[in-house]
């Protein structure tokens, strides 16, 4: 597939890692193990060396001009050692000066070549890197909630690089996802709390930030440089840049970031067992280069907080289901005590509404309807319990789609887009119903939504965040947040607890009366 026929609907069957040019800040030579003969060479090559990429090409290392202050002797040596310990990472960076200015080598090898790619030494501080890492740790160990600790990591990646914007974007189980935690200049409008859509980064992109954790887009604006072969090299085997530093972008993610007024960008991701499950996704108005040091810095900062945060992740469940837990123990006591279901269950301090994250609870008993928090009305709730009624549904009803399933709940679904129900007799048509309201009219845009857009180069504006947040609003309307075991679990226990009364009062009038 050429670049051409690429479009907003079949992005991804683009093959990135294979667009066959590198960002123009830097400069890319790929050679045979072996000999050390050049096979590839990016275009903007002579700025460096002084000679035509063509004049190199499938000339051995050595054929690059001694009036550079390159030493091709110190490079070959270095390789040698690479290539004898197999292990380039370890030597990555290292600094050369070449007329007059140095440059930070990068090396690896991937696919039968050895890659090498120079780009410029910045102005960082060594040790202030070391001083943020340090902190990071202290911080990561000190943050008391979840929420801190996001916050606190998206503030430190943005003091090591020093991006306008920084946020943590967290992959949902369908590949959506959302903004969890932001440190932004002032000026700029919130992302926080926004949700988007899988496509936005489509599946080749996310497997490769699996393999290369730190991708950085130094200059939005600036025009690759092509990458060149040796004359005789098959067509059909372009340099894979799987692993490379300086891999060119994809021009529909070019449009996106212009949309956005993002010229700089610069993602780490963040792995948890393997798996992606979130990218600090850092934005500047204008290019920014982040040298080697700095992005291992800030890389090393996410590494921390996939660590961590898995940890706090179950910690925090673990606690929700020891909270929902012990409300549920307490409504047991009420139960035992006032031998009375309404009372135990919607009159006294702890209700059935502390027994799960929903925003309204109704009680359906001896045909009288006790409502708690949001919920849809008597009539709403009655004629909910009707269609519960001639479901198949014996025990409970878990649904983030209510509508799915019951269609005129769509009137409601600013209060019940998401049911959880128990029953505890179909005969007597008594229930218990929790409610959860629509998930997007809890999602705000955190933006100005009448605010103009910017005019992408065809007229109209394609892709951006704000078309992908209102697209990814069609696709969860009538849906509310997923129930979690821990909710699931409490209500089954409460439809234990109370049929247990129920069938011990039942059995008590049937002692009496004997
Ligand atoms: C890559 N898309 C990305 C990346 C992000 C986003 C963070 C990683 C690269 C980077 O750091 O810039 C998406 N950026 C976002 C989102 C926000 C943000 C959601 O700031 C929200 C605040 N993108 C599309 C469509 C296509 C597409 C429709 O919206 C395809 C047709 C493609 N996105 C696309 C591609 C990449 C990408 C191909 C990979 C870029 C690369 O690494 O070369």
């Amino acid at each position: 597939m050429t670049l051409s026929n690429v479009d907003l609907t079949n992005c991804e069957r683009e093959p990135i890692h294979i667009l066959g040019s590198i960002q123009s800040y830097g400069y890319l030579l790929a050679i045979l193990p072996d000999t050390y003969s050049i096979v590839h060479a990016s275009d903007n090559i002579a700025d460096l060396f002084g000679i035509s990429a063509d004049q190199i090409l499938g000339q051995p290392l050595g054929s690059i001009p001694a009036k550079t202050d390159l030493s091709v002797n110190a490079l070959v040596e270095l390789l040698n050692v690479g290539r004898r310990s197999g292990s380039w990472d370890s030597m990555n960076p290292h600094q050369f000066v070449i007329n007059e200015k140095a440059w930070n080598l990068i090396t690896h090898q991937h696919n039968g070549l050895i890659i090498l790619e120079w780009e410029p030494v910045g102005d960082h501080n060594p040790l202030r890197n070391q001083q943020l890492i340090a902190q990071a740790l202290t911080e990561v160990q000190a943050s008391r909630t979840l929420t801190d600790l996001l916050q606190n990591t998206a503030q430190r990646v943005k003091k090591i690089i020093g991006f306008d914007r920084v946020m943590v974007y967290r992959f949902e189980a369908d590949w959506h996802g959302h903004v969890i935690a932001e440190a932004k200049e002032p000026h700029l409008e919130p992302y926080l709390g926004l949700h988007y859509p899988a496509s936005d980064i489509p599946r080749q992109a996310r497997e490769l930030y699996k393999v290369n954790l730190v991708r950085l887009i130094a200059d939005a604006t600036s025009t690759p440089s092509r990458i060149l072969s040796q004359p005789d090299w098959p067509e059909d085997r372009p340099l894979d840049l799987t692993h490379s530093v300086l891999r060119a972008v994809s021009p529909i993610h070019i449009e996106y970031l212009n949309n956005m007024g993002v010229q700089a960008s610069m993602s780490i991701s963040l792995l948890y067992r393997g798996e992606l499950w979130g990218l600090i996704s850092c934005h500047n108005t204008i290019p920014r280069f982040v040298d080697y040091p700095a992005r291992q810095a800030a890389k090393f900062v996410s590494q921390l907080l996939s660590t961590a945060l898995e940890f706090r992740k179950d910690e925090e469940d673990q606690s929700n289901l020891l909270l929902y837990r012990q409300h549920g123990q307490y409504i047991h006591e009420q139960l035992l005590i006032d031998e009375n279901v309404v009372q135990a269950l919607t009159k006294r301090s702890h209700t059935i509404l502390d027994l799960t994250k929903a925003t309204g609870a109704a009680l359906l008993f001896n045909n009288h309807i006790y409502r708690l928090g949001k919920t849809p009305s008597e009539t709403d709730i009655r004629a909910l319990a009707d269609w519960l009624k001639a479901s198949d549904t014996e025990t409970f009803l878990e649904t983030s789609q209510l509508a799915a399933l019951y269609p005129p709940s769509e009137e409601f679904r600013d209060l019940g887009s998401g049911l959880l129900a128990t029953v505890l007799s179909k005969e007597l048509n008594e229930y218990v119903f929790w409610f959860k309201p629509e998930q997007i009219q809890q999602v705000t845009w955190a933006g100005n939504p009448d605010k103009p857009v910017t005019v992408g180069e065809n007229g109209q504006e394609r892709i951006s965040p704000r078309k992908s947040f209102e697209a990814w609003t069609q696709t969860v309307r009538n849906t509310s947040e997923p129930w979690s075991e821990a909710e699931v679990s409490a209500v089954i226990k409460l439809r234990e607890d109370v049929l247990q009364v129920i069938t011990k009062q039942a059995n008590e009038i049937r002692v009496l009366n004997q």
